[in-house]
C-alpha cells in the first residue's frame, strides 16, 4: 500500500502548505488564524480616486524628490509577487498575488540620503504609517495595483496601495499618495493610537 497517497509525502505537504518560511520562521505568526476571504479594515470611508489630479509624491531627505502623475506611476516597471498578509486583529491571508511597482524602483530613483532611517507612507485620505527604511527597502515590498489577477478594489486601497508583507497590515497604507523619507521617526495614524510602532507579527508587536 502506498502510504504517501494517504498522508502525502513530505515534499508534497510542504508544497501545499509550507510550515516554515525561507528565513526559518513559522509561516503563521503566533496568535494569528488563517482566513480565506479578505476582510476590509479602514478607519476612514473609501475615498474617491481622480486620475487627473492624482500625484504620487516622494520627498524628505532624498537626493531627488519627485512627483509622478497617475500615468507616470503606471508606466514604471511592473513586478508580480506572492505574499502572506497579517492583520493585527489576528487574521492572516496566505498567497496573495500582488502586481505593481517594486519599492526599489522608487528608492533607486529618489536616492535617500545617508541620514535617512525612517519612512512615512501617506494616503490621500490623510492616513499615515511609519516604518524603518530597512523594513521598506525589502525584497517583498511593493506599490500594488492588482490583487489575485484583478484590479485592487477601492475598499482594499484601490487603485493603489503599499504592501509590506513582513509587518502587520496597518503598515500597508491604502490609497497611497506618497512616501516621506526622514532621519528621525514620526509615528503614524495607528501608531499614535496604541498600535505598536514596529509591528513585527512574529514578535507579536501588536499594541504598546
Ligand atoms: N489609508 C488606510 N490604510 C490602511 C488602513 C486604514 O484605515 N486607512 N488600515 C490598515 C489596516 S489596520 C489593515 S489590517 C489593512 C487592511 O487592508 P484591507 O482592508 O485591504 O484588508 O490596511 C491598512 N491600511
Ligand atoms: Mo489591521
Amino acid at each position: 500500500m502506498d502510504l504517501s497517497r494517504l498522508f502525502g509525502n513530505k515534499s508534497q505537504r510542504q508544497a501545499a502548505d509550507p510550515e516554515t518560511r525561507p528565513d526559518g520562521r513559522v509561516r503563521l505568526p503566533p496568535g494569528q488564524y488563517l482566513t480565506r476571504n479578505w476582510p476590509v479594515l479602514s478607519y476612514e470611508s473609501t475615498p474617491r480616486f481622480d486620475a487627473e489630479t492624482y500625484r504620487f509624491k516622494v520627498w524628505g531627505q532624498v537626493a531627488e524628490p519627485f512627483e509622478l502623475t497617475w500615468a507616470e506611476l503606471q508606466a514604471l516597471p511592473r513586478t508580480v509577487l506572492t505574499a502572506d498578509f497579517h492583520c493585527v486583529t489576528t487574521w492572516s491571508r496566505y498567497d496573495n498575488q500582488w502586481e505593481g511597482v517594486h519599492i526599489r524602483e522608487i528608492i533607486e530613483r529618489t536616492r535617500p540620503l545617508d541620514s535617512v532611517r525612517y519612512v512615512v507612507a501617506h494616503s490621500w485620505t490623510g492616513y499615515t504609517t511609519n516604518m524603518p527604511l530597512a523594513d521598506l527597502n525589502d525584497d517583498d515590498v511593493m506599490i500594488v495595483f492588482s490583487h489575485d489577477n484583478a484590479p485592487l478594489k477601492p475598499e482594499h486601497g484601490g487603485p493603489v496601495r503599499l504592501i509590506v508583507p513582513k509587518l502587520y497590515a496597518y503598515k500597508s497604507a491604502k490609497w497611497l499618495s506618497g512616501l516621506e523619507f526622514l532621519a528621525s521617526d514620526l509615528p503614524g495614524f495607528w501608531e499614535v493610537r496604541g498600535y505598536h510602532n514596529h509591528a513585527d507579527p512574529w514578535e507579536e508587536e501588536r499594541y504598546w
